[in-house]
């Protein structure tokens, strides 16, 4: 290869280093996932770990200039919408409007897509990133319960009860023998999910808590998707009130659902 070609190259390789990771062009990116041990996978890619931080910029619908952020982002998962927070983007690489966000997903055994949309102010979708694909080599799992919620720094729970009674929930996080809730997600949107890769058979119960509002006065649409045999989701909504917030108390608890496995 001569100087020429080499600089031609070399020109293509810095060009499909900067779609991979400066194309803001559409106004959102998902620049990458990173699991609990620090590990990054691009798109295309694939993983052994099942819980990922989803990392990426968005432009602020209301310009360079503004001060807060105009909108709402959302990591769509699977066709799955959740929403995060925009943060002001400090990187050196920055540009005017450029905001930076993250937030964790649960990804599915299998071929998961991922994709970052931006909603304006009245709720019209003006953004969206590339769709990022990854493979998931974990196992599957019979039961997948997820929850989120729509407002941001206050702390909805999920428990879960087993055929037995066992008892899931940010208290104990591994109540239920062999299932597995990740976290207890105390300041907003989620999600916080309980998997199981082996069910024992009988009847599940899912139910939900508004533990504390912490100072947030909105009320909260709150969703419940369960997934049994990695399958297409059930999706269950419900609205909270900030007087039912009661971190010990469960008569404002919402009975979700319950499920069999057989
Ligand atoms: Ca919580």
């Amino acid at each position: 290869m001569g100087v020429a070609e080499t600089g031609v190259a070399l020109m293509m390789v810095f060009l499909l280093a900067s779609c991979s990771t400066l194309d803001t062009g559409n106004g959102a990116t998902v620049s990458g996932i990173t699991d609990r041990n620090g590990v990054t996978v691009l798109s295309g890619g694939t993983t052994d770990q099942r819980v990922q931080t989803i990392a990426g910029r968005v432009m602020n619908p209301s310009g360079a200039d503004a001060a807060d952020f105009g909108g709402k982002v959302f990591i769509v998962h699977n066709g799955d919408r959740q929403q995060v927070t925009p943060a002001t983007c400090y990187e050196s690489d920055c540009q005017p409007g450029e905001w930076s966000y993250s937030g964790d997903t649960v990804l599915t055994s299998g071929s998961n897509t991922i994709q970052t949309v931006v909603e304006d102010a009245t709720g019209n979708q003006v953004y969206s990133s590339s769709t990022f694909t990854v493979n998931a080599d974990i196992p599957p799992r019979d039961i997948t319960v997820t929850l989120t919620w729509e407002t941001d720094g206050n702390d909805v729970d999920m428990h879960i009860y087993d055929p037995q009674g066992n008892h899931a929930w940010y208290s104990d996080l591994q109540g239920i023998p062999g299932g597995f809730l990740d976290l207890d997600d105390t300041d907003g949107f989620g999600p916080e999910t309980f998997t199981m890769e082996q069910a024992t058979p009988g009847t599940y119960t899912v139910k939900v808590r508004y533990y504390s509002t912490h100072g947030v006065e909105a009320s909260v649409p709150v969703t419940v998707r369960v997934s049994l045999n990695e399958g297409t989701p059930m999706v269950y909504t419900h609205t909270f009130i900030s007087s039912q917030a009661n971190y010990d108390d469960e008569t404002n608890d919402w009975t979700v659902t319950t499920f069999t496995v057989q």
